[in-house]
């Protein structure tokens, strides 16, 4: 089995690289990606925004296509940052001015209105159709303050409760094992095997 990645976001390739080692199955980034058009991910659910973002790059290769739709729901917020994650503080804004606003936006919040979780949708597709779609999440609470230095994103402000530590403060395995990405792509992968 082989894939290419379909994505802008290098913390997402290396992890996928190594979820792709550990699981045996062979996975590069998309060499052409950066001179396709971009797709517009303006769909309201990650689902429909992985499945599209996979049929789109799918047409420019022959390969499988995998492509990944994630982001950090938080309930006492409605549902935000959620399919804004990677857009939350603007187009050209860095993981640290989207943790800045995300924690200015939870002032004040109580323990419970912490509550945060990650969800991940992969898809994968080839020459513009959908072969199987996954998805899985990881339940937490939004710290007060970054923790951490591994990882990306929002790593630093999700505590992970079944271990308590923040996803920043995992190790890359650990975090592989417990994460929404980990189990998506791991269920990806089963059910492409069962079919
Ligand atoms: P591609 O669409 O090109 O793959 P992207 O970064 O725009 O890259 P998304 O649209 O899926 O990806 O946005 C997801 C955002 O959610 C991402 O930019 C991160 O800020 C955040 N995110 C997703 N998974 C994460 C993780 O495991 N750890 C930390 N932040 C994560």
């Amino acid at each position: 089995m082989k894939f290419l990645l379909a994505s802008s976001n290098p913390g997402k390739l290396r992890e996928y690289r190594e979820l792709a080692n550990d699981a045996g199955v062979e996975l590069d980034e998309m060499p052409n990606f950066r001179e396709i058009e971009a797709f517009d991910e303006s769909a309201p659910t990650f689902a429909e925004n992985a499945a599209g973002k996979a049929i789109h790059y799918s047409r420019f290769s022959a390969a499988t296509i995998l492509a990944d739709d994630s982001g950090l729901v938080v309930p006492a917020l409605n549902g935000a940052p959620g399919v804004h994650s990677a857009r939350y503080a603007g187009p050209n804004a860095s993981d640290e001015d989207r943790i800045r606003k995300l924690l200015g936006e939870m002032a004040g919040k109580t323990a419970d209105q912490r509550r945060a979780k990650f969800i991940c949708v992969t898809a994968i597709a080839r020459q513009g159709r959908v072969l199987t779609i996954a998805s899985d999440f990881a339940q937490g609470l939004l710290t007060e303050r970054p923790r951490g230095k591994d990882g990306f994103g929002y790593d630093p402000i999700f505590l992970f409760q079944e271990l308590d530590r923040t996803y920043a403060e995992l190790t890359r395995k650990e975090k592989n094992v417990y994460s929404h990405r980990g189990k998506a792509f791991r269920k990806m992968l089963s059910l492409v095997a069962g079919s």
